[in-house]
């Protein structure tokens, strides 16, 4: 059978996760109209089965952040270990947002691709939202990098999907399953729920806050009954940030966690209790030694 591994790359905010979500068709990385809301590069699986139920490929999607010019110790480890991702990758789907003009970010990426010699597809999202001048304008300049095809897609009504994997599958090689069929996510159960926790509060935080925000799940209880009690720490970089992430009395924390248990009690089908607690790592993002105690591996090379 085919299959092969895909990295997913482009700019911040560009529809990078929104789109791997959509083929894999669940929820395998969170979203948000804030830049840089993925921090690590998370495996999404999509397995085709033939009419006689036998796996005919399979594709492991590598969503990745996105690349950026790094202002922090974090953001240089993010950039570094999308460009590491490639070294294992059959094929590239390298992202645009049809919706901006092509920057110097996307070039930069652009020529980073050239060297890596690896197949590179071109996915011009959001052409939902996009007129039909800037798609045509951002294609033609897109098209002078002479990658190996241009599809235009909108990720979030599903438009273009077919075509996109229809660019893919030729390029995998004859491989083995290397994920059961079912199984469509590497992240473990720790991390999604993290992951969930913190979406919940993205959107509804500005400037740098977003940024500086960090969900690690402490512990993880099952009562006899099936309720599940979580216990989380919702990490900030400074003490002036902790009233905002908690909020007027306690609203913002409030709305936030009941919105997360709803998402948690439906993925596992069960009562949780979330129990939230705010704390502060100062500048956790800028210190290379807690980095790598909170899971944020240094890339070598
Ligand atoms: N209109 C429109 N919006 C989209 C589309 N795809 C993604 N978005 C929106 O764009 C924003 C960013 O989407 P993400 O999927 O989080 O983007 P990303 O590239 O993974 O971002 P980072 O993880 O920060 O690098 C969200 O608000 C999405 O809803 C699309 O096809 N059309
Ligand atoms: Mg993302």
């Amino acid at each position: 059978m085919k299959s092969g591994f895909v990295s997913v790359v482009g700019r911040p905010n560009v529809g990078k996760s929104t789109l791997v979500n959509r083929i894999v068709g669940r929820k395998v990385s969170i979203t948000s109209s804030r830049p840089q809301t993925t921090r690590s590069a998370i495996r999404g699986v999509y397995t085709q089965l033939g009419a006689d139920g036998e796996p005919e490929y399979q594709i492991v999607f590598v969503d990745t952040p996105g690349l950026h010019r790094p202002r922090t110790e974090l953001g240089s480890r993010l950039n570094r270990l999308v460009y590491g991702s490639l070294a294992e990758a059959d094929a590239v789907v390298f992202v645009l947002d049809a919706t901006a003009p092509i920057g110097p970010g996307d070039r930069l990426i652009a020529e980073r691709l050239k060297e890596a010699e690896t197949p590179v597809i071109v996915a011009l999202n959001k052409t939902d939202a996009a007129s039909r001048a800037e798609v045509v304008s951002q294609l033609a300049e897109a098209g002078e990098w002479d990658f190996r095809a241009y599809v235009p897609i909108s990720a979030l009504e599903g438009a273009g999907i077919g075509e996109l994997i229809g660019e893919i599958v030729p390029i995998l090689p004859d491989g083995p399953l290397y994920y059961p069929p079912d199984q469509w996510s590497d992240q473990p159960e720790s991390v999604v729920i993290a992951e969930i926790i913190r979406e919940k509060f993205l959107e509804r935080l500005r400037e740098e806050l977003p940024h500086s925000l960090l969900v690690r799940v402490e512990e993880i209880e099952e009562r006899e009954d099936g309720l599940l009690t979580i216990y989380a720490d919702v990490i900030v970089e400074r003490k002036s940030q902790k009233g905002i992430v908690i909020g007027k009395g306690g609203s913002l924390l409030k709305v936030a966690g009941s919105e997360a248990r709803a998402e948690l009690e439906a993925l596992f089908g069960t009562k949780v209790n979330l129990q939230l607690q705010v704390t502060v790592e100062k500048d956790w993002q800028r210190r290379p030694a807690l980095l790598d105690r909170l899971g944020f591996q240094e890339v070598p090379g």
